[in-house]
């Protein structure tokens, strides 16, 4: 499947090709490369000094990654094979290389993540794969949200690391399970330390964990039992990463993606067909017509704006701002414990409750209104000029109609499949709104627990989370509603632009066809035949995908 699936992207490329499409090109061009680089990502996550880098340790064979009861690990480690040895720490787009050696000078802090190029022979088998070394769930929030936000919902898998000694699925860990399973279903549990337990014990807590596991996921799970110090630790963990269906996850990201560009492949030949009949000075007034279509798109989508606006604004923020609000209240007796053990403590608790409430929440509430938005633009009234009929007029229709398409085969492949959304690369907008809004909680929160100081301390616990809620919500309301402000004007920024390179495509399209008219070195009923073929070509080639 992955090979047609590469073959179908390089049948799209060679009717751009031919028929001159610049635009389309540099799409699918961009698709290939990304085809290229494409690795599963594998998580390694757990509570803090579960046992993570040290199982990573065991599988490359060496202790290069950093363990221990003290020094955590503090921002996300990648793990991948190559023929050089170094490690680039990378933050934003600039990226630092430093020896292996080096590792311990590295300032974490300065980076977002690291990336270990490492020519172990145990790691060619894992060649397709990344391996992740994740921060605790209890290091500090911001490192963590970091970590997360970068990863969660981009169609990765997760091994769950579990020290044998904790017994069970602990708190934390279980709401992160709640959390990702909203986006994600490629999970397996890895229970570690099993040297420290008799091998009695060491069944019941795997039993315990499976039980406790099929609860939470609703599913059976894979699972192995191991320690660092196992001498079939390498091959318990290459059986947990086998069996996640690589090629599937490839799918998902890919197969809509690429059926987009076929189908605009398919309206530009269907343009350069439709051309063929005109004479050439209806070209030029063709194409003209097609950027007057382009602009009047534009005009109509500012003016839209405002609608789209006032949906942000009555409704989109006010549904977050009250999901948040549910969350924490139907929380109040976690919360309530976890001020006991301190404002750190209470803190964590907010941002992890809050966290996947408001990713999932903005998600969902933007996405409705934008594919309300796009779907309610009304262009009859446009009394655009054209003698081919319809073309760049249509525009929007058939994109419209592409992407029900593509939602549906997005819907019908996988339910977890957010990656990706044809209009816009929503989840991705969402992941970076969200981390200033939980990065401020974290700052707000002490101004807040002034307010509720000392003298309330003989107050009950319960009391006081009572009063503090409203505050963080007030706290987040205006934050919220100003990100989305921004958002939704990033969003019909990319409308534009998307509806616009359909255009772009036809009239190149257009342009190829006069030129082909010009030489006219084949009869036209030939090249009519031959570009209809062409058209089946691709097709056929996207049937062979979905
Ligand atoms: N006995 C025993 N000790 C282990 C095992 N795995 C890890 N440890 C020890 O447990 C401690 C924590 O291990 P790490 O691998 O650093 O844990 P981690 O999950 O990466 O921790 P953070 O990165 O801090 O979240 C270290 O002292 C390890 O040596 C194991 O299988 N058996
Ligand atoms: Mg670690």
């Amino acid at each position: 499947m992955k090979k047609q699936v590469y073959n179908t992207l390089e049948t799209i490329q060679k009717m751009n090709e031919k028929y001159e499409l610049k635009t389309l090109e540099e799409k699918t061009t961009f698709i290939y490369g990304q085809m290229e680089e494409f690795t599963l990502k594998i998580l390694f996550v757990g509570g803090f000094s579960a046992g993570k880098s040290a199982l990573i340790n065991a599988v490359i064979g060496e202790e290069l990654l950093e363990e221990g009861q003290r020094p955590e690990t503090a921002i996300a480690s990648e793990i991948i094979y190559d023929t050089d040895e170094y490690i680039e720490a990378v933050n934003g787009d600039e990226k630092k290389r430093y020896e292996l050696k080096e590792s311990a000078q590295i300032n974490i802090e300065e980076y977002d993540f690291l990336i270990w190029h490492l020519n172990r022979e145990e790691l060619k088998k894992y060649q397709g794969c990344t391996i992740v070394d994740m921060p605790g769930f209890n290091s500090g929030i911001q490192e963590h949200n970091k970590a997360i936000l970068r990863y969660v919902g981009r169609g990765n898998a997760y091994i769950l690391v579990i020290d044998c000694e904790d017994g069970a699925i602990k708190k934390n860990m279980a709401q992160f399970i709640e959390e990702i399973k909203h986006y994600d279903n490629n999970i397996a549990i890895a229970v570690t330390k099993t040297d420290l337990k008799i091998d009695e014990d060491v069944e019941q807590i795997k039993d315990n964990i499976r039980i406790n596991a099929e609860m939470l996921f609703m599913d059976q799970v894979s699972m192995i039992a191991t320690s660092k110090y196992d001498d079939s630790v390498g091959e318990k963990i290459e059986s947990l990463i086998r069996g996640f269906d690589q090629e599937k996850i490839f799918e998902q990201e890919f197969v809509p993606r690429i059926y987009d560009a076929g189908i605009r492949c398919i309206d530009s030949m269907e343009t350069y067909r439709k051309g063929l009949k005109l004479d050439l000075l209806q070209f030029d007034k063709e194409i003209e017509t097609h950027e007057k279509a382009k602009q009047k798109l534009a005009e109509k989508l500012k003016k839209e704006k405002v609608k789209l606006e006032r949906q942000f604004k009555n409704s989109v923020g006010p549904s977050v701002i009250n999901d948040a609000h549910n969350a924490l209240q139907s929380n109040v007796d976690d919360l309530a414990n976890s001020l006991k053990g301190g404002e750190k403590n209470f803190s964590m608790m907010v941002n992890n409750i809050l966290r996947p409430v408001l990713l999932e929440s903005t998600r969902q509430y933007v996405e409705q209104s934008f594919e309300q938005f796009i779907a309610g633009i009304d262009f009859s009234g446009m009394d655009i000029d054209s003698s081919l009929q319809g073309i760049g007029v249509n525009a929007l229709e058939k994109y419209q109609q592409a992407n029900n398409k593509i939602q549906e085969i997005v819907e019908n492949g996988d339910k977890f499949n957010v990656v990706y959304k044809t209009l816009t690369t929503t989840l991705a907008v969402v992941t970076s709104t969200i981390a200033p809004w939980l990065e401020l909680i974290i700052i707000f929160l002490p101004d807040i627990f002034k307010l509720f100081g000392k003298r309330n301390q003989e107050e009950k616990m319960r009391n006081k989370v009572d009063a503090i809620i409203p505050q963080i919500v007030e706290k987040l309301r205006p934050e919220i509603q100003k990100s989305l402000m921004e958002m939704q004007e990033e969003m019909v920024q990319q409308a534009e632009r998307e509806i616009g390179s359909l255009i772009d495509n036809e009239v190149e399209a257009l342009k190829t066809a006069r030129e082909s008219k010009e030489k006219a070195s084949v009869e036209f009923d030939e090249k009519v035949k031959d570009v209809e073929q062409d058209i089946n070509e691709v097709k056929n080639a996207l049937e062979q995908i979905v």
